[in-house]
């Protein structure tokens, strides 16, 4: 979008119809979006919480010295690793990357995770595992409209991704075709050619019933399989053992509508598989993007032109956000922590002793499930978890549990409310910094408008808390003093120096600048600097053309089979929860909620159920309903459709207080990639006396 300052104050919002990512196309939220910057709508003051427990404004000074005050104190009693630290898919990679190197060099922690971690962990695993790299798509978006069929595996754009809807439209214009595989009968899945509805959390068994198909049916690309993959023996073996009469009896998708979408997928010449969060949060979201990507294997589907795995990635720097180290188990450049030569590369950066690094922390439900333990003070920036976590109660209380906890945020989020001291940050208008988007381009986004006096970016905040800490770990790690130093201001010397921690890892941003980037719309990584006298990389754009990122340039065939859900349901709790989005509001909604417009549009949580659990339930629409799980109870008011199975609810997240969705939600994490269980968990749902 382009933001033109008027001299009152607003901010217009208008299109930017060149730009290829969204050709223009915004979302409500995207043109509401400037509301925010208002004062009066966001913090402008630090707050300290005073004697009589309340917070009150103060200056930034009193704000950063308590700040950095309690976190030596805890580190002086408990060691570094009593200090967590909580980072977002939201922020910039500049954020993201001083926000993991505050946490090793300053904190000396290795307790760092980030909210990207409920997001798309399990398809950033599964793509690591079967390609070697994971970008979320690894082709551009206009290469969609151009395939032959696509299969969006749990994926709401209509809803989550407006402006993607038009690739898909015009996909079907071109007479491709579209396939999409939701318990709901979704927005999105009203544009498709073919919507299967499984039971949720059953993803798995269908994938491997349909390469069962593929199989049966002679549909296997055997040339492609023998020269460009390994490990098909097995895989398929897992495969044969899924009949589909047995896949339909544990999906109720049933054997004809399978084989339909066998056939949409395999007919033309060209096919994609696109996940999203359906699939991926699951306690084996690992494995079932493993499932579907094996399919894409077996047909030949990856790694050629305009075919393809790739998964929707969600937040607005999810994708960059996963790459430059605040992830439990990062370096910049996508690697990996464990690596002996990453962290030599990463350290001679940062100009400390490789063996100072700490190792691989906690994730992130593990991170916020160890508060007040293990982990006394905590520093939240860019995430609600009172609202976003699973099992919500319980890391509402663990997070009061704390010593100590500091949240930079832009308004006084549910979390931020918990805090003991809150920073007031500036937003996206505000600052230039880079994102980047789900199909690898960097993108520089520019400062538009001069901040509300009062407020600081999280990089001012890094760069104070780093000053004051500094001084004192200086001697100790044989650091020279001066901290701050290696926490600048500016975004572009941040970026930088990214670049130059990247280089050479899995995502190389080496051949990027600043000057590139405003001149261009965007680079595509892996994009690594070449000599000064020679062509800048050009980028790229398309990946796995030739071979797959793995040593002997091979994709990975996984043997995955069918297991239940962490939990199924029983006599006590009959019904599946599933959760979700809303087209209106955004995530925790802490953003979301505070635009007028959106909240007319989005009021407040509901429960989606079929005509015949209400029935059942006596339950007329609009009358509040109870999802009770084992770990909570939530209350909402019914909306009654046909549009769901009558074995399953739907909630939407948005919300804190009595309707909040996640107060029900399962924490059993996926073994790879420690993703929760937030698409599935047994309820009971029961008539709320109002
Ligand atoms: N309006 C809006 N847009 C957003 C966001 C937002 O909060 N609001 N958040 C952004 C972020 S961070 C993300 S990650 C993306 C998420 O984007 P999506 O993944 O599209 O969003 P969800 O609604 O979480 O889930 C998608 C669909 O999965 C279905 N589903 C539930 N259980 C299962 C299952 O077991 N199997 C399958 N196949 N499907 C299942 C749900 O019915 C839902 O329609 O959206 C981004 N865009
Ligand atoms: N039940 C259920 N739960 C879910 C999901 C689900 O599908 N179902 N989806 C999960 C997913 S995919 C995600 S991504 C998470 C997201 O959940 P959260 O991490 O809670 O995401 P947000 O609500 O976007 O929180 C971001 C916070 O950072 C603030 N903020 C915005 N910009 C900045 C900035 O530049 N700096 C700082 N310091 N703060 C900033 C915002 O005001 C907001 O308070 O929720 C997860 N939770
Ligand atoms: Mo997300």
């Amino acid at each position: 979008m382009n933001l033109t300052p008027a001299a009152d104050g607003s901010v217009e919002v208008t299109e930017r119809t060149g730009f290829p990512v969204n050709r223009g196309a915004l979302c409500g939220k995207g043109r509401t979006a400037p509301a925010l910057l208002a004062a009066g709508r966001r913090l402008t003051s630090p707050l300290v919480r005073g004697g009589d427990g309340a917070l009150v404004p103060a200056s930034w000074d009193e704000a950063l010295d308590r700040i950095a005050g309690r976190l030596a104190g805890t580190r002086d009693e408990y060691g570094a690793d009593a200090l967590g630290v909580f980072g977002g898919g939201g922020l910039t990679n500049e954020k993201a990357y001083a926000l993991g190197k505050f946490a090793r060099v300053v904190l000396g922690t290795s307790q760092i995770d980030y909210n990207g971690r409920f997001c798309m962990s399990s398809a950033a695993a599964a793509g690591t595992r079967a390609f070697g790299l994971d970008r979320g798509l690894p082709f551009p978006l206009e290469d969609i409209p151009r395939t032959g069929c696509v299969i969006l595996v749990g994926s709401n754009p209509a809803e989550t991704m407006p402006p993607f809807v038009r690739y898909l439209t015009e996909l079907r214009d071109n007479g491709g075709t579209l396939v999409v595989v939701d318990p709901r009968r979704t927005r999105t899945a009203e544009l498709a050619d073919l919507h299967l509805a499984p039971r949720p959390g059953t993803d798995l068994a269908l994938a491997l019933g349909m390469l069962h198909l593929v199989v049966a049916e002679g549909r296997v690309d055997e040339r492609y399989v023998e020269e460009r993959t390994a490990g098909w023996e097995d895989a398929r073996a897992a495969a044969m053992a899924h009949w589909p009469e047995y896949v339909e009896r544990i999906t109720g998708v049933s054997v004809p509508e399978l084989r339909e979408a066998v056939r949409l997928f395999c007919a033309p010449e060209a096919a994609m598989v696109l996940t999203a969060r359906g699939p991926e949060q699951q306690a084996k979201g690992t494995d079932t993007v493993g499932a579907w990507i094996n399919l894409c294997l077996a047909t030949g589907r990856a790694g050629r032109p305009l075919s393809g795995y790739g998964c929707l990635t969600g937040q607005g720097n999810g994708q960059g956000g996963r790459e430059h180290g605040q992830k439990a188990d990062q370096l910049p450049g996508y690697r990996k922590l464990t690596d002996p030569a990453a962290r030599r590369h990463v350290a001679e950066v940062w100009g400390v002793d490789p063996d100072a690094l700490p190792g691989p922390g906690r994730s992130a439900y593990e991170l916020l499930d160890a508060l007040g333990t293990d982990i006394r003070s905590l520093l939240v920036m860019g995430s609600n978890p009172v609202v976003s976590a699973p099992r919500a109660a319980h890391v509402e209380g663990r997070l009061r549990s704390l010593d100590f906890l500091a949240v930079c945020d832009v308004v006084l989020s549910e979390t931020a409310a918990l805090a003991d001291v809150v920073l007031p940050v500036t937003q996206w208008a505000e600052e230039t910094g880079t994102t980047t988007s789900l199909e690898g381009r960097v993108l520089l986004r520019r400062r538009a408008l001069t901040p509300p006096d009062g407020v600081r970016s999280d990089l001012e905040v890094l760069h104070g808390l780093a000053r004051r800490l500094g001084a004192d770990r200086g001697s100790e790690k044989g650091l020279e003093k001066g901290l701050e130093a290696g926490f600048p201001t500016d975004p572009e010397e941040v970026f930088e120096e990214l670049r130059r921690a990247s280089a050479g890892g899995p995502a190389d941003y080496s051949g990027i600048g600043y000057r590139r980037l405003a001149e261009e719309n965007g680079v595509f990584w892996p994009c690594p600097a070449t000599a000064p006298d020679a062509e800048p990389h050009p980028g790229s754009p398309r990946l796995f053309l030739d071979r797959f990122a793995t040593e002997d340039g091979r994709a990975r065939f996984v043997p995955v089979a069918h297991r239940p859900s962490a939990e199924e349901p029983d006599d006590a709790y009959p019904v599946l929860l599933t959760t979700g989005r809303v087209v209106a509001q955004y995530q925790s909604g802490a953003q979301t909620r505070r635009v007028d417009e959106l909240n007319a549009a989005a009021p407040g949580p509901f429960v989606e159920l079929h005509p015949r659990l209400a029935a059942r339930l006596g339950a007329a629409e609009g009358d509040p309903v109870a999802v009770v799980s084992r770990r909570g109870r939530a209350v909402a008011p019914a909306r009654i459709t046909t549009g769901i199975r009558p074995d399953t609810v739907f909630m939407p997240f948005h919300w804190p207080g009595e309707g909040r969705a996640n107060t029900l939600t399962n924490p059993a994490l996926d073994p790879t990639s420690r993703m929760p269980e937030f698409k599935v968990c047994a309820v009971r749902v029961e008539p709320a006396t109002p």
